[in-house]
């Protein structure tokens, strides 16, 4: 049974923003409080969705989560109307009227964790929302998250979803950003590399020290459990807290794997060696080839900058892989420079696709960040639903829907403004109409 690799990008909501939300994504608090453009940005993934499916690539969409999330401001305490309840958040905090407004979303590498059918016990494909409980504005995505895989990986033969781990920092868990699965071919049996920044339960074990570490050792072990994968399918490894603490808040902002091939810095790991020992004694049918990229070649500093590692590693039809990057890796020239090389070594890499992603960059999310892998065999590819696959009629749709809906600048006042949340609501509403995904946000 063939199966291949689907990229489902997390299509940008209406209000995405600069809000500096991420201490310890650099990005992040760089560009808080710059003026948006979520229409540039919703265009910008769209466009990469489109030019990787025009190249024979597997493509899904994930669409946006509601924002501004009313419920998650009457939570905490505001109160009124919807437009009440708006306005009071944004006089009194407006960095939570921010957090309950982020499109955060569309970072779909931090959406959950998926084990493909060839790696579980019970022969499903495992999906497991990110309880991501280290920044609170990511912490309000699991629900809906959860929500919208059901709706599209729904026949559960094929698919089982679990709730996301329990809402604590111990269980801290980040989903895919932090997990590479590594294969002969995508229907063999594969190994899960699963990576963390500390241990949770020991505090006598490194960590860093200057920003936080999102994901334990534990939410790791917890998800190799609930997906049933078996001890000698498994590696786990840990960030270096250094690295952590040069901005490397994702283990997919310093490496990336695809079949056989893991690209990653030198600096990424603690017990590098054992890692990749590990990881080849695990690998079934194929060897493990270690793309190693040194301090000498590119610092972490422009690694962080540039966002190599966080790039897409794509197997080409003639078993060559691809490797989608943002354009600022043409803007380092250390790292623009390397990729020279790269492509030109003779080793599994042979080509390098630039992409313009701008919008999502300033708020750390490169390529790698906006989409999440799920292999499927064909026969679960036919059981997904058929509306969330890019092809050139979606595609046309979806981009007059941005066009129509999406307005092409905002600012953290905007986000007050009780008509922002109604043309969210009819955006969204329209959405689940074109990718017939049924009911799936609060207010519907
Ligand atoms: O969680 N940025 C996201 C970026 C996520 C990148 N994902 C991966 N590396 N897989 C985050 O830090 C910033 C939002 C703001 O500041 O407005 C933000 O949430």
């Amino acid at each position: 049974m063939r199966a291949h690799e689907v990229n489902f990008d997390g299509l940008v909501g209406p209000t995405h923003n600069y809000s500096g939300l991420s201490y310890g994504n650099v990005a992040s608090e760089i560009n808080s409080s710059d003026l948006s453009n979520p229409k540039a940005a919703a265009l910008q993934g769209l466009q990469k969705m489109k030019a990787l499916h025009d190249l024979g690539f597997k493509q899904g969409v994930i669409p946006p989560l509601a924002r501004p999330s009313i419920q998650a401001l009457r939570d905490i305490g505001f109160s009124g109307s919807e437009a009440e309840v708006l306005q009071s958040a944004y006089l009194r905090s407006p960095i939570l009227l921010a957090a309950a407004s982020s499109a955060s979303s569309m970072w779909t590498a931090n959406a959950c964790t998926v084990s493909p059918s060839a790696d579980t016990q019970d022969s499903r494909v495992h999906f497991t929302p990110a309880n991501l409980n280290a920044k609170f504005h990511r912490s309000l995505e699991h629900r809906e998250t959860g929500r919208i895989l059901q709706a599209i990986f729904n026949d559960e033969n094929h698919f089982a979803h679990h709730a996301a781990l329990p809402a604590v920092a111990q269980f801290g868990d980040e989903g895919a950003a932090n997990h590479t699965r590594f294969c002969a071919e995508y229907d063999r049996e594969g190994v899960e590399f699963f990576v963390y920044g500390r241990v949770a339960f020991d505090e006598s074990q490194d960590k860093p020290k200057r920003y936080p570490a999102r994901q334990t050792r534990e939410a790791c072990e917890a998800i190799a459990r609930l997906h049933g994968l078996p001890e000698q399918r498994v590696v786990y490894a840990q960030q270096k807290p250094a690295t952590i603490d040069a901005g490397v808040f994702h283990n997919d902002v310093i490496a990336v794997g695809n079949r056989n091939v893991l690209f990653y810095h030198e600096e990424a790991f603690l017990h590098t060696e054992s890692v990749l020992a590990n990881l080849q004694h695990k690998l079934q049918g194929a060897s493990l080839i270690p793309v190693c990229v040194r301090n000498d070649e590119v610092s972490v500093l422009d690694a962080v900058q540039s966002y190599l590692f966080n790039s897409q590693l794509l197997t080409k039809p003639n078993g060559k892989m691809l490797l989608v990057v943002p354009h600022e890796c043409r803007e380092v020239t250390q790292v623009s420079n390397y990729l020279d090389k790269l492509i030109a070594s003779g080793g599994p890499i042979d080509e390098v696709k630039v992409f313009n992603l701008t919008e999502s960059m300033k708020n750390g999310g490169g390529p790698a960040c906006l989409r999440l892998r799920v292999v499927l065999t064909e026969q679960e590819r036919l059981a997904a639903n058929p509306g969330v696959m890019m092809s050139e009629t979606l595609y046309q749709q979806l981009t007059q829907w941005v066009n129509k809906h999406y307005r092409d600048r905002l600012t953290q006042a905007d986000l007050a403004d009780p008509a922002l949340l109604q043309e969210s609501r009819t955006a969204l509403d329209e959405l689940t109409q074109i990718m017939r995904l049924g009911s799936v946000y609060p207010f519907q």
